[in-house]
């Protein structure tokens, strides 16, 4: 039969290339072919089902860039409340406190006294994600307004303090209960150290693209922790011709790229995309050869580890198109790799070859504990096409994924990890929103045009359901690190990882790390509710980070994280730019853009709204400079630029020169003028001058749109 089989495919082989004249690959349908078109009008059926809704999420799309992104000076604000990530890494200055080589970090040394009573369910209450999601619309609408933000501490901790807190009062803040638990606390011996495993992640997508959309927090978050990372392709995503499988595996280079992984930790097996349930079901055997309409009958690629496909880099030649060849490649690889913990698609999702990515590993893994016996890897499983019509919701980095229905799928929405992206992801400033930008990357389907599928992938989380293929009987633990709060400047802040849960019911073990902001003190980090006071000596509202894990006696879980957004209880910082005075290298007189249209505190030009807001230099590149001068002298601690908005003139490099003779380095700037933020420990001066070293090619009269300069609030 299967002889029949391969027989069949060669004589449609041939009769295929009869006649054919069009300069796109093209099929002459021979009757014993045409259970293979039902496939492909099953593929492009899946690939309509794709695009659903699509004028809803532009709508949404532009409305949430619109409301954020300029106009006023609550798009400064916001960006800065939410893109502090972005300017704590470009300053590199909070990543000393997170790790400690040194440091122990085994089960052992976390088995105290936790709780080990009924575990609560990990599934958000419906109600809480709505106090919640008020509290972040608090911040956000808080910080558009400059002015109040600073005293908007009472509205935002009354938001959080809602029924969802009420067990948990002191992490909103109490002043009797910080002053005991405080003193109860030795920060010399429970300061939290130690990087967060796992080291070592493998993520399988059937298609460029699946990575990206299920896993691009996870990613990035092992990058960060400076973790092993491989992503593997089981296709090229070539089911509409292999010019779309050469130009999807590079988008799968630029958008690992955006996350910070490697093209040489990609590897692309080169299998068939819509094929790879034929190979399963019918190719079984391993001789067996399948040819797909696209003519191709092995592995190829021309990206990732090796530049080839993986069969070809490990054994020397290309793949047949068969099931045996694919579970091979993937033992090989797990083998050899010994990933920790392998993300991939459910066994249960909506897609054939997701199914099969799944079931390559788990057929594979046999044969690697064969030659590995203490290997003892945690798969996580998510959808990219679940079994739900009704999901994934619209696009928002702010929310959750909205519960998924799971029949047939022997999964509960309650015991998935909720993993939260990294706040990076988590920014509604779209520009900078690293998942946007990643899913951007994949251009054919969809990306950063956000009318697509992939597009509705952007959320604060991503959700995985974990299992033990060495241990089949006792499932991982769930890990829950709480939900994120906003607290006021010397608060008492309570973590709460008492969400999380084993199934098995197991006791667990805990261990907190801080991920970002600048370090403190988290008595207890080995509890499920690690304390620890916020710092009161704040300018700007500052985001602090933790990642929890926890352990069910059989291993660790992934992390998780949550975080606290810590307000100033000082003033707000004013722009002490609209104060002084500017002068520039030159200045365009046709619409009026002097230097002092730098300092108006209106943020148009030519491309967005009124020309004459902004300054632009007379036909000026490198070289231009513009500088702002105070008769008295000025406590300051940032600057802000904003571009031109047009996108013909931008700068691309330049330098801030501080009249006490500092020096701030300054890397090219959103070419619509968002503003770029430059945080600097505060400095006294009477002059700031900024020099443009470099341009973009199409620029014909630099300039900017806004200079700003914020204070010390208190400071002279
Ligand atoms: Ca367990
Ligand atoms: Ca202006
Ligand atoms: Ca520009």
């Amino acid at each position: 039969m299967k002889a029949g089989k391969l027989k069949e495919m060669r004589e449609s082989d041939s009769g295929r290339v009869a006649n054919c004249t069009c300069a796109k690959p093209c099929v002459v349908v021979r009757k014993d072919e045409q259970p293979k078109v039902r496939k492909e009008a099953q593929r492009l059926l899946w690939k309509k089902a794709k695009s659903v809704d699509q004028v809803s999420i532009t709508r949404y799309l532009e409305n949430m860039t619109k409301a954020i992104v300029r106009k006023n000076i609550g798009a400064l604000t916001l960006a800065g409340l939410l893109g502090l990530v972005l300017t704590s890494i470009a300053c590199g200055d909070n990543s000393s406190n997170k790790k400690d080589a040194d440091h122990a970090d085994t089960p052992a040394d976390t088995q105290q006294g936790g709780d080990t009573g009924v575990v609560p369910d990990a599934s958000p209450p419906v109600g809480l994600d709505a106090s919640v999601d008020t509290s972040a619309d608090v911040s956000a609408a808080a910080a558009l307004d400059a002015s109040a933000y600073a005293f908007m501490d009472a509205s935002v901790d009354a938001s959080l303090d809602t029924s969802a807190y009420a067990s948990v009062d002191a992490s909103v803040d109490t002043s009797a209960g910080a002053s005991v638990d405080s003193l109860t606390c030795d920060p010399q011996t429970s300061v939290a150290s130690g990087a967060l495993g796992p080291s070592n992640i493998l993520v399988m997508a059937s298609h460029p693209d699946d990575d990206i959309i299920t896993s691009a927090g996870v990613i990035a978050r092992a990058v960060r922790r400076g973790g092993q990372v491989h992503v593997v392709y089981l296709t090229n995503g070539d089911s509409s011709g292999i010019d779309e499988g050469a130009e999807r595996q590079n988008e799968a280079v630029a958008s690992q790229d955006v996350l910070g992984v490697s093209e040489d930790n990609l590897v692309f097996l080169g299998y068939p995309d819509g094929y790879t349930e034929d190979l399963r079901t019918t190719y079984t055997g391993p001789t067996d050869v399948m040819t797909t309409l696209n003519g191709v009958s092995h592995t190829y690629a021309a990206h990732g580890l090796g530049r080839t496909d993986y069969h070809s880099y490990a054994f020397g030649s290309p793949g047949a198109y068969n099931w045996p060849n694919v579970v091979g490649d993937m033992a090989n690889l797990l083998g050899t790799l010994l990933p920790d913990a392998i993300f991939v698609t459910s066994g249960t999702d909506g897609h054939p070859d997701n199914v099969s990515a799944y079931l390559s590993i788990v057929q594979a893994l046999p044969q690697v504990f064969a030659s590995h016996p203490t290997y003892k890897p945690t798969i996580y499983t998510t959808f990219a096409l679940p079994p739900d019509a009704n999901w994934p919701n619209p696009p928002d980095p702010t929310q959750y994924f909205s519960p998924l229905a799971l029949v047939d799928t022997g999964l509960e929405w309650s015991h998935r990890n909720s993993l939260d992206v990294p706040l990076s992801m988590q920014t509604t400033t779209l520009e900078t929103n690293l998942k946007y930008l990643a899913i951007g990357a994949e251009v054919s389907q969809g990306g950063n045009e956000a009318t697509s599928y992939i597009g509705m992938f952007l959320h604060k989380d991503e959700f995985f359901w974990g299992e033990r293929p060495a241990d089949p009987d006792n499932l991982p633990p769930v890990v829950n690190a709480g939900f994120d709060q906003t607290v006021s400047g010397g608060a008492f802040v309570t973590l709460d990882g008492s969400g999380s849960l084993d199934p098995e019911g197991a006791a667990l073990s805990y261990r907190w790390v801080q991920a970002d902001g600048p370090a403190v003190a988290l008595c207890s980090p080995t509890s499920a509710r690690p304390t620890f006071t916020a710092p009161s000596n704040l300018i700007w509202p500052t985001t602090f980070a933790f990642e929890l894990q926890v352990a069910d006696g059989l291993g660790w879980s992934i992390p998780d994280a949550v975080s606290v957004i810590v307000n100033p209880t000082t003033p707000a910082p004013t722009n002490v730019a609209l104060n002084a005075t500017a002068v520039a290298s030159s200045e365009d007189p046709s619409d009026g853009g002097t230097a002092a249209k730098a300092i108006d505190g209106v943020l148009q030009g030519y491309g967005n709204g009124d020309p004459k807001y902004e300054w632009s230099s007379y036909r000026e590149g490198a070289g231009a400079w513009i500088e702002l001068s105070w008769t008295t002298p000025q406590l300051v601690s940032r600057i802000v630029l904003h571009d031109r908005p047009n996108l013909s003139d931008q700068v691309l490099s330049g330098t801030l020169l501080l009249s006490d003779g500092t020096t701030i380095p300054v890397g090219a700037l959103y070419n619509d003028g968002l503003g770029n933020v430059f945080d600097f420990a505060p400095t006294l001066i009477t002059k700031v001058r900024f020099t443009v070293t470099s341009v973009s090619e199409s620029t014909a009269n630099v300039g900017l749109e806004e200079f700003e300069v914020y204070n010390v609030p208190g400071g002279t």
